[in-house]
């Protein structure tokens, strides 16, 4: 196969073809030349749900996997051509972040390492959003991503199904997508349509969801990928097995990615039951043996809870089974002599709302947190009364990513580095990059490593100059905070330690100080005000700073615009330090962290999520951990924690944390600035001030970031990033999907 495709790319005739066109004959050949791979009869497999995926670009990782990256490459330089051209090509941004990228990074995987899994998701017209910069504020764009084209898919009319609403069918239109590895899975991606147009359903990723409105295309957008799912299964294994339902799940596992396709039980339910004559009990049972349940966050608002009226008018027939369930869930409580206070824990059914994670938690077979202390937390708190109940079902598989994407094609310098030590047998098994922790006091090696970060430094100052149009101050320490805007999370924390490092540096206590660029890179949900606020406070900082010839030489931040995957992975590997700093308990892993890592970067961070597992693998002695741990967190939540208190302990902190009230930057009478000055000193209905612990844990922070600085530029640290990258093959997610494929799907 890969001789034919290097024969018909050579034969292509690209003259007087603009890059567009290029793209898309080239992607084209290629598609041609593959073939899905089926699971074979008798075989296991996976289904992944997931109502986001965030692909990234996906024509260079499609030709590393079938190894024709290189030769590509070539061929076209002799026609005349930089296949980095094709870096204009917008990447696939039908998710927001962690949860969807790490769906992309989990099919990589499986196809990687040639096991069935197949994923099913919506093809929105629209991804995120675009993003731009206005005086500082955020504006969002439509993100038209099939503006070049969709080389990578293909449409299956045969395949389309129809779903049913309560006022009407929408037809699910197939289109997959290969992923490719040892064997080509697919993505099918469905399309809503109607009357031949394209139905609301599939134009947006999140739809606005503050309005009823909004609220209601969301449940059908959940339903439609469930049902659509669901469907395709079931059609498959009647074709190939029959109707013995009850075998079902030894040839089918169902993994449902967060609570958003939670309604695909039901449907399962509901299907067998009217379509197949199925007993409501054993379509139940079936159930139990299939369905798989990975839990992404605790943050309360984010858990859903459907109210039973919507369900009523959407989706009368799922509503009708959702009752069943409910009612059968409580005959089962009583009859295991539950008390009041547990079943209302447990219930699927509570006041006006379904709660989809006590769906998911009552029927799946295992539930799972995604890295060790974030299922610790699902156990001892979020879902404590139903592990009590049935502590075998709860698991954790820590999260991975896949060092195809985020160290060989996003660092080939690196990569090369590690070819030269140890030989090329870590690209097959990336445990084999363990060895590389033997060069970690090889001078040579270490130099060269210090010599690629550089270089990869320069690659990215390049890219935000063409981008942003500033250049970085030059061989600067890279700090880099990246991933969704979000008050746990904690961006304004570091544009407070920012302020204080600025303020230190204005009154000469810093005189060693190297110079050091803050990068931010995030996007804001269009009705989140708060996180709009925090981008609009980093970026009158940045100015402010840029502003003044007393720092701007040695201090500088750069909020870039409009972050996405393909700057993530410039952003990984020329940053030095992962800032990586959410309220201790709230990040329920994290997977930015282990990009920075695989690179070299060391972590600034609190004991959160895979911060954790991170500094155990790599040596807490090589990472930067500091601030209150979830214990102490826990404590100060029940102990009444006064923010006021802890601001008033430090002056520095207090004149950073007034800025936000004393005038020093506007707003623009937005009121942003003055809404999070209150959140953080007085609070909301909601939540006591400074919800998110930042006043806790600033002057560590701070501590930190200077510590950090004082040790840049030794050989000491520059081991410590090189043992980083050295002990990053447990977070690949191959060996994440391998405990998947062991633990909960039994594969093979
Ligand atoms: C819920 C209800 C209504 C509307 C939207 C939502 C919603 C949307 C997106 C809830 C959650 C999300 C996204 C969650 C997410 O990205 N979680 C991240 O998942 C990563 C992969 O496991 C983890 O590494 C991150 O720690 C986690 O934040």
């Amino acid at each position: 196969m890969k001789e034919k495709l290097l024969k018909e790319i050579e034969s292509l005739d690209a003259d007087g073809k603009g890059t567009i066109e290029l793209y898309n004959e080239l992607s084209g050949a290629v598609m041609r030349n593959l073939t899905f791979t089926p699971p074979a009869h008798g075989e296991k497999a996976a289904h992944y749900l997931s109502i986001e995926y965030l692909i990234g670009r996906m024509f260079y990782n499609n030709l590393l996997e079938l190894g024709i990256l290189k030769e590509t490459e070539e061929i076209l330089r002799r026609k005349g051509i930089d296949a980095s051209a094709f870096e204009q090509i917008e990447d696939a941004a039908l998710g927001n972040g962690g949860l969807g990228r790490f769906a992309a990074c989990f099919l990589d995987s499986a196809a990687g390492l040639g096991l069935p899994v197949y994923g099913y998701g919506i093809r929105y017209r629209y991804g995120l959003f675009r993003q731009e910069f206005s005086d500082g504020f955020q504006q969002e764009f439509p993100d038209d991503w099939q503006s070049f084209g969709d080389p990578w898919s293909v449409r299956r009319d045969g395949e389309a199904r129809a779903v049913q609403f309560a006022d009407g069918e929408v037809l699910a239109v197939p289109y997959d997508v290969p992923i490719i590895g040892k064997r080509v899975n697919a993505l099918r991606l469905y399309r809503a349509e109607k009357n031949g147009a394209e139905d609301r359903i599939s134009e947006y990723l999140y739809p606005a969801d503050d309005t009823e409105e909004g609220k209601r295309l969301r449940l059908r957008q959940e339903y439609f990928l469930s049902a659509a799912a669901i469907g395709d299964c079931v059609d498959r294994f009647v074709r190939e097995y029959g109707e013995e339902f009850d075998r079902f799940g030894a040839y089918n596992a169902i993994q449902l990615n967060d609570t958003h396709p939670v309604l695909a039980i039901a449907e399962w339910v509901r299907l067998l039951t009217s379509r197949y004559g199925v007993s409501f009990k054993d379509a139940v049972q079936t159930a139990r043996r299939t369905f798989q349940y990975t839990n992404h966050t605790i943050l309360p608002e984010a858990l859903e809870w459907w109210p039973k009226r919507m369900l009523r008018s959407e989706l009368p027939e799922v509503y009708e089974i959702l009752r069943k369930l409910d009612a059968s869930q409580r005959r089962a409580m009583r009859r295991a002599g539950a008390t009041e206070q547990e079943q209302a824990a447990l219930r699927i059914s509570n006041g006006d709302a379904f709660s989809m994670a006590n769906l998911a938690v009552d029927i799946c077979e295992h539930v799972n947190g995604v890295a060790k202390i974030h299922s610790e937390i699902l156990r001892n708190s979020l879902f404590r009364t139903a592990c009590r109940y049935a502590p075998e079902k709860f698991v954790n598989v820590t999260n991975g990513i896949t060092q195809r994407r985020w160290l060989m094609l996003c660092n080939a310098e690196l990569s090369a580095l590690i070819d030269r030590c140890i030989g090329t047998q870590w690209r097959e098994r990336i445990e084999g990059l363990e060895e590389m922790r033997k060069f970690a006091s090889d001078g040579r090696v270490l130099a060269e490593f210090a010599a690629i970060k550089g270089e990869k430094k320069r690659q990215l100052s390049e890219y935000i100059a063409k981008r942003e149009g500033v250049r970085l101050l030059p061989n600067a320490i890279v700090y880099a905070q990246v991933k969704r805007l979000h008050e746990y999370k904690r961006q304004l924390m570091t544009a407070f330690a920012i302020l204080e490092i600025c303020e230190k540096l204005k009154r000469g206590e810093l005189p060693d100080f190297k110079p050091s660029v803050f990068l931010f890179g995030a996007k804001s949900a269009p009705s989140y005000r708060r996180a709009k606020g925090i981008i609009k406070f980093i970026n009158e900082i940045a100015k402010a700073i840029a502003e003044d010839d007393a720092v701007n030489r040695r201090l500088q931040v750069v909020f870039v615009t409009d972050y996405k995957v393909s700057y993530a992975e410039k952003i990984v590997a020329g940053a030095d330090v992962s800032l990586q700093v959410s309220t201790a308990g709230l990040e329920a892993s994290g997977t930015g962290n282990m990009k920075f890592m695989m690179n070299g970067a060391v972590t600034c961070g609190t004991l959160d999520g895979a911060n954790i597992e991170i500094a155990e693998r790599a040596g807490k002695e090589n990472n930067y951990i500091f601030g209150a741990s979830v214990e102490e967190i826990d404590a100060l939540r029940r102990g009444g924690y006064d923010a006021n208190e802890y601001l008033a302990r430090d002056a520095a902190m207090t004149r950073a944390v007034r800025t936000l009230a004393d005038g020093t930057f506007s707003d623009g009478g937005t009121g942003y600035f003055s809404e999070l000055y209150e959140s953080l000193t007085e609070g909301a209905s909601w939540h006591k001030g400074d919800h998110y612990f930042i006043f806790r844990d600033l002057p560590d922070y701070v501590e930190t970031l200077l510590r950090i600085n004082r040790e840049y530029g030794t050989e000491e640290f520059t081991r410590k990033q090189f043992v980083n990258m050295a002990s990053s093959a447990y977070f690949s997610s191959d060996r994440s999907i391998a405990e998947y494929a062991a633990n909960i799907w039994h594969l093979r």
